[in-house]
């Protein structure tokens, strides 16, 4: 071992080792390179371990050549590794590039049902009054679905309600939201203004006007002094708000088990306006909802004194108030989910 054969290891290595780093591939394999050539366990430090084998005279020259070896291939693993790194970032903009002239992916887009939409454009209306929206359940009690509304068992007037009960005893599908609005009487003190809407069901045959299911809006207004003429001027702002500011309006006596006077209430026809079309049955008008003064013996099964206050109901089928809206002849379009006559709202 002299100096000479180790500098000319130290030079093969320092050629070597350059190769080496400038065909490495990715990051990975230069980091594998340097440990090999200038790891604890590397070349150069095997090569140089034999420097202690050399006369005193010649170590400092060889250490000095080790140096020059490690700087020339330290700073061609720093260039390599920059090259690199940014070799890796312009394939991963290649593979990730994003033509953003492409037009965008549609997404499919969904619209309220028609009766719900109706329904909220009901509560609107009506909130513009400050009538607040409660829900009650779907299956009620025959206390509250008729007996607080002063339909006793037995009595005739459940002959318009055709029920759907359940297994239960006392337990019904609700015919009406009015078990709601009693739910709302005895929970809450007057001034009440309560909208109501929801899901009903009878036990009934199906036609282009009945359906088993149907939502109805039921509005109910109790206060002291409240008037048959405020339940007029209100409905005229309803009427107008949903059809037409200049629609004419007019009330017709009723019949209601749970109100005292009832009321019909109808608008001038929406298709013919009044001058008599198959729509109204040449009538010129249409029956919009039914409304009356709550009686006092509901008022009373509510928590109420109906000798302090007074209030008024009114009730609409929504299917109904949709269908004049849209123009919509047949009920059972709401129930069947075709999205052919869905997609049109
Ligand atoms: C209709 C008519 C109506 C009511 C509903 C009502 C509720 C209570 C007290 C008194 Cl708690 N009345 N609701 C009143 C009159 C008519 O609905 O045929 N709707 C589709």
């Amino acid at each position: 071992m002299d100096y000479g054969s180790i500098a000319g290891r130290l030079d093969s290595l320092q050629e070597d080792g350059l190769a080496a780093v400038a065909s490495a591939a990715d990051i990975v394999d230069l980091e594998a390179v340097e440990v090999a050539y200038l790891g604890r366990k590397g070349e150069l430090k095997t090569v140089l371990s034999g420097i202690g084998q050399l006369p005193a005279e010649d170590r400092p020259r060889v250490g000095a050549v080790g140096n020059r070896v490690r700087e020339a291939l330290e700073t061609a693993i720093v260039a390599r590794r920059s090259d690199l790194g940014s070799v890796a970032l312009d394939s991963r903009l290649a593979a990730e590039r994003i033509d953003v002239t492409l037009p965008g992916r549609p997404l499919r887009r969904g619209s309220l049902h028609p009766v719900i939409e109706t329904n909220r454009e009901i509560a609107r209306i009506f909130g513009q009054f400050g009538f607040v929206v409660y829900e009650g359940p779907e299956v009620e009690t025959d206390e509250r679905n008729f007996r607080a509304l002063n339909i006793p068992p037995d009595h005739p007037a459940r002959d318009l309600w055709d029920t759907l009960y359940t297994d239960l005893p006392g337990y019904l599908l609700r015919t009406h939201t009015s078990p709601g609005q009693i739910h709302v009487m005895q929970a809450t003190k007057p001034p009440i203004r309560a909208l109501l809407p929801g899901r009903c069901f009878r036990y009934e045959a199906v036609d282009a006007s009945h359906g088993f299911e149907f939502f109805q809006v039921e509005g109910l207004m109790v206060d002291e002094g409240t008037t048959m003429a405020d339940l007029r001027g209100l409905l005229d702002a309803f009427a107008h708000a949903m059809f037409g500011a200049r629609r004419a309006t007019r009330f017709r006596p009723g019949y209601y088990p749970f109100t005292e006077p009832s009321v019909a209430f109808d608008v001038r026809c929406v298709v013919c306006d009044g001058a008599g079309c198959s729509a109204c049955q040449r009538t010129g008008w249409m029956t919009i909802l039914g409304a009356g003064m709550v009686h006092p013996i509901v008022l009373r099964n509510g928590g109420l004194d109906p000798e302090r206050y007074q209030g008024f109901a009114f009730g609409m089928g929504s299917e109904r108030i949709a269908m004049l809206r849209y123009g919509i002849d047949d009920i059972r379009h709401f129930l069947e989910n075709d999205l052919r006559f869905l997609e049109q709202f």
